[in-house]
């Protein structure tokens, strides 16, 4: 079946995008999107075109302002460079692999986060709520998404166990490599959607993107025996058009595996994802508590009680510890005052 170019709204476009360009602007270039990104250049695609275009901006500006895959950007109808970035709807980023003070940008205007996980060895809760954290942080949709499922004797335990972790969460269960069992994957991907795919490497996520789009063009590698690991086989990011004849929705961005999901600046997300926890430390009795020793402390109450889970406890406090080294700040950083009672 023929696929026809997409249109601007198939590609995405947005009120909020739309809204940002000035009358001149709208006269002289043309909006595109960052399909996927390449050495000095990226490949883009507008209203009945794709074109690849340098990808230096005429002003160089900071760590953000760069062309990622997702991005919308405004090119010169004339000289084909790019203009300008549009403003983000939300932006995925993590410390780059081996300068950690520099910032990778791993996809713009994402709407969905399909975190990818395995039933086999890679299954980990921390893990999970690491993904949601990063989800909240960023401000998309999180959807859980259990590949393996054929591998797996007792995969509903693992259901259960995510789907735990965020009232309201959706977690899915699939065998990545069966159309039928993925489709209805496709229910978060429509028309204009952007959905990007995460997780560690080797946990399906290019397979999940093939079956998907029914593409066969997309490199996919067998796990080794030993660890059930692959070996890093994305790398490079790149959008994906899901447009198989009926189902002409949105698009999915697949991801190089990550070793260690990196954080930075979640201190929201980690408050919202762990909302119990730091609903409890509000009542201990000193605003710094650090919930050791302290009398009045309601989280080792709560404890004790057996009304929170000390495994839950822990990780909370991992990361809340991982974030205020990440952003320098103080230990107690809660703007409230000292109770006294
Ligand atoms: N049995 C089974 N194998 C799967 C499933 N999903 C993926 N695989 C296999 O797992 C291996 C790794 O899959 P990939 O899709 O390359 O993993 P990835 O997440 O893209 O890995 P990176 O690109 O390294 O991040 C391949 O051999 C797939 O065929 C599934 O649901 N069931
Ligand atoms: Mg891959
Ligand atoms: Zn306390």
């Amino acid at each position: 079946m023929e696929i026809s170019d997409p249109t601007l709204e198939q590609l995405g476009w947005k009120p909020f995008f739309d809204e940002q360009l000035s009358p001149e602007e709208r006269r002289d270039v043309q909006p595109a999107r960052v399909i996927s990104v390449h050495r000095g250049r990226v490949t883009v695609a507008g209203e009945g075109y794709e074109d690849s275009v340098p990808s230096a901006l005429p002003v160089p500006g900071g760590a953000e302002d760069r062309p990622t895959v997702g991005d919308w950007l405004l090119v010169d109808r004339n000289s084909r460079t790019i203009v300008r970035i549009l403003e983000r709807t939300s932006l995925f980023k993590r410390p780059a692999p081996g300068d950690e003070r520099r910032v990778q940008l791993i996809a713009a205007n994402v709407d969905t986060l399909f975190i990818v996980t395995a039933c086999k060895q890679d299954f980990n809760i921390a893990r999970l709520e690491r993904y949601l954290v990063l989800a909240r942080e960023v401000g998309v949709r999180p959807v859980v998404v259990l590949t393996k499922a054929d591998l797996s004797p007792a995969p509903e335990r693992l259901v259960d166990e995510a789907r735990a972790l965020q009232s309201g969460l959706r977690v899915e269960l699939v065998d990545g490599r069966d159309p039928a069992n993925t489709a209805r994957l496709l229910d978060y991907c429509g028309v204009g959607q952007t959905v990007a795919l995460v997780g560690s490497s080797g946990v399906g996520k290019s397979t999940l993107v093939k079956t998907l789009t029914g593409s066969s063009s997309i490199a996919t590698q067998a796990v080794r025996e030993d660890d059930g690991k692959g070996r890093h086989t994305t790398t490079v990011r790149e959008m994906y058009r899901l447009a198989d004849g009926a189902k002409d929705g949105g698009w999915l961005v697949d991801t190089p595996g990550m070793r260690e999901l990196q954080m930075s600046e979640v201190s929201t997300g980690v408050t919202e994802v762990f909302d119990d926890v730091t609903n409890l430390a509000l009542e201990c009795r000193f605003s710094n508590c650090t919930h050791v020793a302290e009398p009045g402390c309601a989280i080792n109450a709560a404890l004790a009680a057996g009304t929170l889970d000390p495994a839950r406890f822990a990780r909370w406090r991992k990361l809340s510890h991982e974030d205020t080294v990440n952003s320098g700040a103080a230990v107690a950083r809660r703007s409230r005052p000292a109770k006294r009672r």
